[in-house]
């Protein structure tokens, strides 16, 4: 029988999950277990996105999946995050696909966009048909976008936009692009002066670019965006995207979604390293499991998953209840990713030198996690972010 992934549940958190959300993180595992596993080291290792998969994860409602209406499965928050952590339990790059067609492109057009632009857009990109993609960090601006380049100037009724975009995730394989632009004749140096565009990645003046020689997140598609000229329809603004706000509130939902996400690479490590050391044999004959300090770091690696896992379940019913303010998320993103990120480096320690072979998932999360640190905020932007709001000064 095909090996079945248990999870890992110390404190018992199961019990506090409703009979939905255990439905939904059993039919995400299966999904993994059964599409993703078999196929994802041979995506790595050929630097392919596994776009196979794009239509079944629709079906299975992961897309927008905590957004209402427009064909999406409607779930909770805490749902939602049980989804994220199932796929990153195969590999964040999977999850990185879902977390920016969900999070930073489906959130924007459904919280921001005309009823027309959602009729368009949200059905279509929920059932995987359509792919999107995000453009908000440029080649000179990642860390502190609202110094972006890119322009938006006002032309009759279209807007003409120019500027470059780079490490988008999805680049090349997306539809429409979820744009962020300073308006022409508005003060660049405010944050109002921030728009988001929807442009679709066939018009004249639009290219993608790969971005080769990734070590790390190499199951997913990430590249440039460069506009030149790109003529768009005023009808493609999103009209409640006012400033830049507009953008760093994309990027909760999809902190939030990440902070799941990382327990899933955890608990794989976890469980690998787990079982490895119970069977591999050192010195007298003894499982390595038996040595004090390999014990040490896997009482590590549940203790922090555990925290984890109690932290971004109660982010998640703050989330619900309309409660979570941005520092809660920016701690559950910066916490959990670099637990995730320790344990895969305590797991690689304990398999020895196996751990670093594609016989095991680990090097792989490993490689993919630090991708995870940087993106959607560094851990010390995140830092700042909580630093700001805990002192009310800002350390950037
Ligand atoms: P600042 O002056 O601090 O804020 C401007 C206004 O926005 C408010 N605000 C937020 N609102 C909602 N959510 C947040 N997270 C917010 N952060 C700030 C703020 O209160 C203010 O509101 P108001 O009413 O006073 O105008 O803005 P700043 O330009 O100084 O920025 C601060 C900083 C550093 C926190 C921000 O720039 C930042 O978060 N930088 C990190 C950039 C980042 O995370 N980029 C991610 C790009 S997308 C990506 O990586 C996708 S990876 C693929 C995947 O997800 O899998
Ligand atoms: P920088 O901002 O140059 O930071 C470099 C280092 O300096 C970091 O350690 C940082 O913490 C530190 N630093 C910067 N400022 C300060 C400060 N004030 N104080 C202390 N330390 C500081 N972006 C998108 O818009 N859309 C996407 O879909 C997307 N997908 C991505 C996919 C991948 C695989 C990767 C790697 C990135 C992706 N990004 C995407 C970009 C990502 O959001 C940025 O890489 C991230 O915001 C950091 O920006 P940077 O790489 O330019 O680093």
């Amino acid at each position: 029988m095909a090996f079945k992934f248990q999870g890992f549940d110390f404190l018992h958190l199961d019990a506090s999950l409703t009979e939905d959300e255990l439905l939904v993180r059993r039919t995400t595992r299966d999904f993994v277990d059964d599409h993703v596993i078999p196929i994802i080291e041979g995506c790595f290792r050929e630097g392919r996105f596994p776009r196979e998969l794009v239509t079944q994860m629709g079906e299975l409602g992961f897309y927008g999946a905590n957004l209402q209406g427009y064909d999406c499965a409607g779930m909770s928050n805490v749902e939602y995050g049980l989804v994220m952590q199932e796929l990153e339990r195969g590999d964040s790059g999977l999850r990185s696909f879902v977390s920016v067609q969900s999070a930073l492109v489906m959130y924007p057009i459904y919280t921001f966009g005309s009823e027309e632009q959602k009729s368009r857009w949200l059905p279509a990109l929920a059932r995987g048909e359509k792919i999107g993609c995000f453009g908000l960090t440029e080649p000179g601006f990642g860390s502190n976008p609202s110094g972006m380049t890119t322009r938006a100037r006002k032309s009759g009724d279209e807007y003409i936009l120019n500027g470059e975009k780079m490490w988008i995730t999805s680049a090349t394989i997306a539809d429409v692009a979820v744009v962020w632009a300073k308006l022409e004749g508005e003060d660049p140096e405010s944050s109002s002066s921030v728009r988001g565009f929807l442009v679709e990645t066939d018009r004249p003046g639009f290219s993608a670019q790969d971005v080769h020689g990734k070590w790390s997140l190499r199951a997913s598609v990430t590249g440039g965006l460069s506009l030149q000229e790109v003529r768009v329809p005023e009808a493609n603004l999103l009209p409640g995207a006012t400033s830049l706000k507009a953008a760093l509130m994309c990027l909760n939902q999809a902190r939030y979604g990440i902070s799941w996400g990382a327990i899933g690479a955890a608990m794989d490590c976890y469980v690998t390293a787990l079982n490895y050391a119970k069977m591999r044999k050192q010195f007298h004959d003894q499982p390595i499991a038996s040595h004090q300090i390999v014990q040490e770091k896997l009482v590590w690696m549940a203790s922090e998953i555990s925290k984890a896992q109690l932290l971004s379940l109660h982010v998640g019913r703050l989330k619900d209840a309309e409660k979570a303010g941005h520092q809660h998320i920016s701690m559950a993103k910066r916490n959990n990713v670099w637990m995730a990120l320790e344990c895969a480096r305590l797991a690689r320690d304990i398999l020895g030198a196996n751990g670093i072979t594609e016989d095991y998932p680990i090097m792989r999360h490993m490689m993919n996690l630090e991708s995870v640190k940087t993106y959607e905020g560094t851990h010390d932007i995140h830092t700042l972010i909580l630093g700001q709001h805990l002192t009310g000064i800002g350390a950037y």
